[in-house]
């Protein structure tokens, strides 16, 4: 007889300490029973299961209690057949489960991975000793190495899952129907050899080992469980199965108390938080069925591409024939690139693009559920777009602005509608950055933020609330952390060794490179806006704008960049400048100051710049903040965000 085990702990099925007694329990039972001829493992809830539960590792571990590893040796030690039913996704600790058993079947639905990796992890639980076993060696290493999840026709390709079938929506029975060819034979993958591919001869191994470890980043800069999951494989190619089970367990010990994999557990929990806003009455979002972007700049076209690849259709209105062209082109343009780059199908570009209309007229934009504003970062200019928009589009439309430092509630103040008026702060590139800062103003409604929240979704944007307050979250912290950067330079130190230590820290740019990016005009304008920003009180800035230095549009700004190129190249002129600036002001210098000081000193502005936010109430959490700049900034992952890394550092005081 065919005994169903049915993982069933809302809301993913987590392998708890707690949970996982259960499961053993009731294979201990299966075991006993001699009725019982196999067993079939699945899972309720639409998932298969999501894993250990990561809540575990911050708990003290007791070496007596029981865990996914004890269900695994229970399987492996069975002269039963077991067989795991797959629905939804078996990821983790869930598919080291599924890998222990001697058959995989898996709904078309399904997905499936060893996602340790990040949380700063390695597969602990045999993974890392039965995939290399099961599938492709160097298929399996990859897979782990990105963390990637797998659909069930790449699973069947890779020999991950033995059939791709229906399974009854009944756990209870979804023992039918299972493919019954070898229905009574064990196939413990643990005794299978590692599937080598073919092109590789086993003295090769040494050569692809070392070759893997070239491919990832240094221990100290995020690379640490990535060095361990090789040395894990390693084990896979060169022990027996139960010595390489050894080494995979003491490697994954070794990384659960590490800082990177606290870092990342901590950005895990924090990532779910976001859209819980206590204090906020439950409401009902609205459905976002179709959108109209105001202005086609960067900022516009790039939020139009957002709402095609989503599947909304949109319209973006600009106010003159000659400007509609050119941000149609742009657009086009810009799904071309995706083409070429193959991350579209000539056909999947086409149908986008032709889920963008194009008009100069605001009345094209009558029936929209949103229209967001993306046109220049000025009050006037903005409050005239809402007051037409106000006139034109239905009644029960959402307003919203791009805005990345301006008031939103005086532009709502233009409209009838303040309640659902609120800031969507997209990221440039808009269609690829993660970040999304919604921004509530002191009208807006409940209904309006559920709306917004459910629409971040819908375009796979990670969104965290902002009150109303000058730069939101993201900007006013990086005005902060540029204002230090500039002052070490007037102290002396060249724009490029402080970007070169900020990199070291593990930021993707430096300080001086991101104002080039984003435009030195750009921070001039918000500069001007506010005199009493320590930003706008530094002479540079003004010295540069004048110079019509700014940045990589102009070829020249605090780097220069040769024609056509991003690469930025170190140019004296700027420090001395710098030097001319700081012997006017009776500047200090101090050129001598350490990688390890600059990077403290900056990232010490941005922490401190983070306390008045969370004082201020201008983001919810510290976590929210730790959000906003590992999505936005480019602050390292394996540092937590800058709160926690504060946190860390003060653990370590
Ligand atoms: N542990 C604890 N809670 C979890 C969890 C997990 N593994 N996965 C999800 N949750 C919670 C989550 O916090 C949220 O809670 C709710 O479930 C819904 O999640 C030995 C050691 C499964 C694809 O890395 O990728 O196994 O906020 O909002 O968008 O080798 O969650 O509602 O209170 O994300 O539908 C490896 C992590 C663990 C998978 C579902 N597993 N989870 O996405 O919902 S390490 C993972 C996910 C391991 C072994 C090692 C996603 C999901 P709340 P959600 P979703």
């Amino acid at each position: 007889m065919n005994k169903v085990i049915t993982l069933d702990n809302p809301p993913v099925n987590a392998l708890s300490f707690a949970y996982s007694e259960k499961i053993l329990k009731e294979i201990e039972a299966a075991e006993n029973d001699a009725s019982v001829t196999s067993v079939t493992i699945t899972g309720a809830n639409g998932y298969f299961s999501a894993g250990v539960d990561v809540n575990d590792f911050a708990k003290e571990w007791d070496p007596s209690g029981t865990t996914v590893r004890d269900i695994i040796e229970a399987i492996e030690r069975s002269g039963k057949v077991y067989i795991a039913a797959i629905d939804g996704v078996a990821l983790g600790g869930a598919l080291e489960l599924a890998l222990a058993c001697d058959r995989r079947v898996a709904t078309a639905r399904s997905k499936l991975g060893l996602p340790e990796i990040k949380l700063g992890l390695i597969p602990g639980a045999g993974g890392t000793q039965r995939l290399p076993r099961l599938i492709d060696a160097q298929a399996a290493l990859q897979m782990m190495l990105k963390g990637e999840t797998v659909s069930a026709e790449r699973a069947l390709e890779l020999g991950l899952i033995d059939v791709i079938m229906s399974l009854s929506n009944d756990p209870e029975h979804r023992a039918e129907g299972a493919p019954d060819e070898g229905t009574h034979t064990k196939r413990r993958v643990s005794e299978l050899k590692v599937k080598l591919p073919p092109s590789t001869q086993a003295f090769a191994l040494p050569y692809v080992i070392a070759q893997a470890h070239k491919t990832v980043p240094p221990e100290e800069s995020g690379g640490l469980a990535a060095h361990k999951l090789i040395d894990a494989v390693q084990a896979a190619f060169e022990l027996p199965f139960s010595r390489g089970l050894a080494r995979e367990y003491r490697l994954f010990d070794e990384l659960v108390g590490s800082a990177p994999s606290l870092a990342l557990r901590h950005l895990f929990f924090a990532e779910r938080e976001l859209s819980k806003i206590p204090s906020l009455p439950p409401a009902a979002p609205l459905e976002i069925k179709s959108a109209g972007v105001v202005g086609g700049g960067t900022m516009g076209t790039g939020i139009a591409i957002t709402f095609a690849n989503a599947g909304i259709p949109v319209t973006v209105v600009e106010p003159s024939a000659e400007q509609v062209a050119k941000a149609r082109q742009t657009i086009f343009g810009m799904f071309m690139h995706q083409v070429k780059r193959g991350r579209l199908t000539q056909e999947e570009a086409w149908k986008r693009g032709q889920s963008i209309e194009f008009s100069d007229d605001y009345a094209a934009l009558g029936e929209c559920d949103l229209v967001i504003e993306a046109v220049f970062e000025n009050m006037s200019v903005k409050k005239e777009v809402f007051a037409k928009l106000d006139a034109v589009v239905k009644p029960g439309a959402i307003l919203a602005s791009n805005t990345s430092t301006l008031d939103i509630d005086e532009m709502a103040s233009v409209t009838k509608r303040p309640e659902q008026f609120l800031g969507l702060h997209f990221f440039a590139p808009a269609n690829i950055m993660k970040l999304l800062e919604i921004v509530r103003g002191k009208s807006t409604s409940a209904q309006t933020l559920a709306t917004a929240f459910k629409l971040a979704k819908q375009l796979r944007k990670v969104a965290v609330l902002s009150a109303n307050a000058f730069g939101f979250i993201g900007n006013r912290m990086f005005f902060e952390y540029t204002r230090e950067a500039v002052a070490l330079a007037e102290e002396g130190v060249p724009p490029a060794r402080v970007d070169a230590a900020m990199k070291k820290f593990g930021m993707a740019m430096g300080p001086f490179a991101t104002f080039d990016l984003s435009g030195i005009d750009v921070f001039w304008h918000v500069a001007q806006g506010r005199p009493d920003l320590a930003l706008a009180r530094t002479p540079i800035l003004d010295r540069l704008y004048e110079q019509k230095r700014l940045g990589q549009k102009t070829g020249k700004g605090f780097y220069t960049y040769a024609e056509g190129s991003r690469e930025a190249i170190r140019d004296e002129e700027i420090e001395q400048l710098f030097a001319q600036l700081a012997k006017k002001a009776g500047v200090t210098q101090n050129p001598d100051v350490s990688d390890a000081e600059i990077a403290q000193r900056i990232v010490g502005a941005l922490i401190k710049s983070g306390e008045e936010i969370l004082r201020d109430g201008v983001a919810l959490r510290p976590g929210d903040i730790d959000i906003v700049w590992i999505y936005g900034y480019g602050f390292p992952p394996y540092r937590g965000g800058p709160m926690f890394h504060s946190q860390q550092e003060l653990a370590h005081a």
